[in-house]
């Protein structure tokens, strides 16, 4: 306002004073720079403002991992940014991992390695099954469990193969299907093992308190050879189910929650309530998600960082029916273990079982948010009591 009652002020002295404009012309041109200086910082500053959220969302700071220098080996994994969690846990999934091949026994290795690393009691279950055409399958489950055992355990789990795909001109990476979830499983074993921190997350002090142990289970063999059918699939599940209670006495009776974790890493998944689902502790997942996102509480890991840019939930209240449950790992445990949190998204990812199933198409936002939702239900179990 005052600003332009300055420049009448000025336009009336040049019309009836002519002497004063030129005495007014280096004002004006002062004036003129000015404006053209603000425009151009502020161009500068929208410019920069756009560029940051273009790298927030498309190279989803991923970069950073090339300088970071902390790792697992190194020491705490709880204050890991985004990148060196993908890097560290991730990275080593990004392979064909279907039975039989080398990347398996890669991806085996790597399981072993890195949740020794975390301070757990790791266990290889190997054994060998038929496929539909009676040719050898060579299965292996990697199992850890936290070295203070308990009769209260709660299992985290996911299949670490991939599906065998027709056209073999390219890998099928099946990252979705399922290398993050095993990801965001490897994750949580290193922050929640005895070598976790005692400071900002002391997951591993919480479940002592509890008097709960974490089995994380990685099953070999979920995806069908063929055609999915109840023999031609779920081989390291059913093995597993099968055989566990002679290996480990109550095993199964002591487990009070099973969760699965399957197609995980596109942006924006919607998990329903299945008749089975244990209704506590999805509520309790709904209510970190909520809390979360509208930063009532943030996570332990203070380097990573809450995208709120999804406006509705990822734990959904819908109910779906008996018929429209979903086959999958836990399907063995249904009648052996009572509480069972299945977690895969409906409807399905569309990359689901397509080659574009690969890194390309993850959403990294979305897997930064999961990490501490599941980082913050594993702090506080009691749900799996009630
Ligand atoms: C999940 C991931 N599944 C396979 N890969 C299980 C499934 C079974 C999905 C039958 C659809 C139908
Ligand atoms: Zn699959």
């Amino acid at each position: 306002m005052s600003r332009r009652r300055r420049g009448q002020q000025g336009s009336a002295d040049s019309v009836h004073f002519g002497h004063k404009f030129k005495k007014h012309k280096p004002m004006f041109w002062e004036l003129l720079k000015g404006k053209c200086l603000l425009f151009i910082t502020m161009a500068c500053l929208v410019m920069s403002a756009v560029v940051s959220i273009l790298m927030y969302h498309i190279s989803p700071r991923l970069a950073a991992a090339e300088t970071e220098t902390i790792s697992l080996s190194q020491g705490s994994a709880e204050q890991m940014s985004y990148s060196t969690i993908y890097k560290e846990f991730a990275k080593p999934f990004m392979k064909e991992r279907y039975p039989n091949s080398k990347g398996t026994k890669e991806v085996v290795q790597f399981m072993k390695n890195s949740l020794n690393e975390s301070g757990y009691s790791v266990n290889e279950q190997s054994f060998t099954a038929k496929d539909p055409d009676g040719k050898a399958l060579h299965l292996t489950n990697i199992w850890a469990e936290t070295k203070r055992e308990s009769n209260n355990k709660v299992v985290l789990s996911c299949h670490h193969d991939s599906k065998i795909m027709d056209a073999h001109n390219s890998p099928f990476i099946a990252a979705i299907d399922s290398a993050i979830p095993c990801a965001i499983l490897m994750y949580l074993a290193a922050i929640s093992g005895p070598k976790g921190d005692k400071k900002s997350c002391a997951i591993n002090d919480k479940l002592e308190k509890l008097d709960i142990s974490l089995v994380f289970i990685f099953f070999d063999g979920e995806e069908a050879i063929k055609k999915w059918t109840a023999t031609d699939s779920l081989y390291g599940s059913r093995y597993f189910a099968e055989n566990i209670d002679s290996e480990v006495k109550d095993f199964t009776k002591n487990v009070k929650l099973f969760v699965l974790l399957d197609l995980l890493g596109s942006k924006d998944p919607k998990f329903n309530i299945f008749h089975f689902t244990h209704h506590k502790c999805f509520s309790k997942l709904r209510g970190i998600e909520n809390d979360l996102k509208s930063k009532k509480s943030k996570s332990c890991n203070s380097n990573l960082q809450y995208d709120t840019s999804y406006k509705r939930n990822y734990f959904s209240t819908n109910m779906l029916s008996r018929a429209s449950g979903v086959s999958d790992d836990h399907e063995p445990f249904l009648r052996k273990v009572k509480n069972i949190l299945h977690l895969i998204p409906t409807p399905f990812p569309t990359v689901w079982h397509q080659k574009t199933d690969d890194e390309d198409h993850l959403h990294h936002p979305t897997i930064e948010n999961l990490l501490q939702i599941f980082t913050q239900f594993i702090q506080d179990l009691s749900c799996a009591f009630e």
